[in-house]
């Protein structure tokens, strides 16, 4: 089965889908393309107006970062998730912590983008409390990430803490509350594909 697989080059979620589309082997039958959500013309694709979205030859859209990983891997071939099911559970609740967390910080750094006068103090509050109780989470994510650094749950631990840094680098201190995390991501950056889908370099 054909597609496309759509994301800007700044989306943490976009990121982790590409990475997914190479290392399970996908990416002979899923072409990359890059897109904005903010570019009207992309509803012709996507009408929710997110990224990332991948379509495929027969016309479904898949509109979801967690399903797009999902039909990668069976189109790939190559699981980057435990074969045992309770391990593999466990790493599908690290990947969708990581999307979690980018839920919040995506809504935090848009809202801290508008005009003063149309920000809510206290939705920002919410979702500064969220990342900030989540950080135990992803500490604990990070210990198992450590043992299958190969894995997708790696993989979405490095696209959101490096995404973190990118946006909240002065609202997010995951380094301080994630030591093991940090340690992790660190080492990650410098993998090769990794390193060339860095949203810096957008
Ligand atoms: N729940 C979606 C979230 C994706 C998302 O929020 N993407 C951002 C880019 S990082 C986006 O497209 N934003 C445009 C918008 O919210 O209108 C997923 O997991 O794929």
């Amino acid at each position: 089965m054909k597609g496309t697989l759509y994301g800007s080059l700044t989306s943490p979620y976009a990121r982790l889908t590409r990475l997914v589309r190479t290392r399970s082997g996908a990416d002979s039958s899923i072409a990359f393309e890059p897109a904005s959500p903010w570019d009207d013309s992309f509803r012709a694709v996507n009408p929710l107006g997110k990224v990332p979205a991948m379509v495929m030859e027969d016309g479904a859209v898949l509109a979801e970062t967690s399903l797009i990983v999902r039909s990668l891997m069976e189109i790939g071939g190559q699981s980057l998730l435990p074969a045992e099911p309770a391990a593999r559970r466990q790493a599908e609740a690290d990947v969708a912590l990581c999307l979690g967390l980018l839920d919040l910080g995506v809504a935090y750094f848009l809202e801290s983008r508008r005009d003063a006068s149309e920000q809510s103090g206290d939705w920002q509050k919410r979702r500064q409390e969220g990342l900030r109780l989540g950080m135990t989470s992803l500490e604990e994510a990070a210990g198992r990430a450590e043992q299958a650094r190969d894995g997708a749950a790696a993989l979405a631990l490095a696209c959101t803490a490096d995404w973190l840094d990118f946006r909240l680098g002065d609202k997010v201190d995951w380094k301080n509350a994630c030591p093991t995390a940090a340690a992790l991501v660190a080492d990650m950056l410098s993998v090769e594909d990794i390193a060339a889908t860095d949203p810096r370099l957008a």
